[in-house]
C-alpha cells in the first residue's frame, strides 16, 4: 500500500536535482564557441560536482521528508500514535473530499512521522507540520519544537513537504534523530503557497496509552 503511494508521489528532491542539471546544461549550451566534444566532456566533469551536491543535500531533504524512508508504523520498537484527518474550516475550496491519516513513531532511533492523504487537488505542493496543541479548539496551535523558542525549521521542528500526484494522493515520511515530547500532539497540512489556509488536522492518539512517555523517559541524555 505504501509503495503504491510512493510511486505516485513526486519526489521533490528529484525535481530539484533535475532543475540543477537543467541549469547546468543551459550554461554549457550557452558557450556556443565550445566544440561539441569539449561540451560533452564538460558535462561529464560536472557529474562529480553534482554527486557532491547530492551528498550534501540529503540531510536537508531528509528534514522535509523522504518518501522512501521507513513509514512510521513500520519503525522497530516504536511507541506509535496515529489518527485520521479532520477537515478544518480554514481549508480552501476544493478540499471537501480530502481524507487520510498520519502516524508518529517514537523509538530509540528518534521520531518518524508519516502522512497519507487522498482526495487532494492534483499536483499541489503541501507542507505538514507537527503541532503542539490538539486540533480543537485552535487548529493545532503552534508548531511543535524540540527546543521551544528555538529555530523554526527542522530539525527543531518536524516538517513534511510533498506534492499530490495526478490522482490527488499525497504521501511523505519525515525522520528526526530526537524523540518528540508528549506535546507533539497533532499534525496539520497546509497548502505550501497558502500556509494560513490549514486544510486538515490529525490528533495523535496512542496505540498503547503511556508508551510515548515511557519512550521519552528512556531516551539517553
Ligand atoms: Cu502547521
Amino acid at each position: 500500500m505504501h509503495s503504491t503511494h510512493r510511486s505516485h508521489v513526486r519526489q521533490i528532491t528529484a525535481a530539484c536535482c533535475g532543475l540543477v542539471l537543467f541549469a547546468g546544461a543551459c550554461g554549457s549550451d550557452g558557450a556556443d564557441a565550445v566544440p561539441a566534444e569539449t561540451a560533452a566532456q564538460t558535462v561529464d566533469e560536472m557529474e562529480p560536482d553534482m554527486d557532491m551536491d547530492m551528498d550534501m543535500d540529503p540531510e536537508m531533504a531528509m528534514n522535509m521528508g523522504d518518501p522512501d524512508a521507513t513509514p512510521a508504523d513500520d519503525v522497530d520498537d516504536a511507541a506509535l500514535a496515529r489518527g485520521t484527518f479532520v477537515l478544518l474550516d480554514t481549508r480552501p475550496q476544493g478540499y471537501d473530499d480530502a481524507a487520510g491519516s498520519a502516524v508518529i513513531a517514537r523509538s530509540p532511533a528518534g521520531t518518524t512521522v508519516t502522512v497519507e492523504l487522498n482526495g487532494l487537488p492534483p499536483n499541489v505542493d503541501y507542507i505538514a507540520h507537527v503541532h503542539a496543541e490538539p486540533c480543537a479548539p485552535d487548529n493545532g496551535g503552534p508548531h511543535y519544537q524540540f527546543d521551544v523558542g528555538g529555530s523554526t525549521v527542522p530539525p527543531n521542528e518536524i516538517h513534511l513537504a510533498f506534492t499530490s500526484d495526478d490522482d490527488g494522493v499525497g504521501f511523505m515520511t519525515a525522520e528526526n534523530d530526537a524523540i518528540a515530547g508528549v506535546d507533539a500532539q497533532a499534525l496539520v497540512v497546509h497548502p505550501a503557497e497558502f500556509l494560513d489556509n490549514k486544510v486538515a488536522c490529525v490528533d495523535f492518539v496512542e496505540d498503547r496509552a503511556g508508551a510515548a512517555a515511557g519512550m521519552i523517559d528512556d531516551e539517553p541524555m
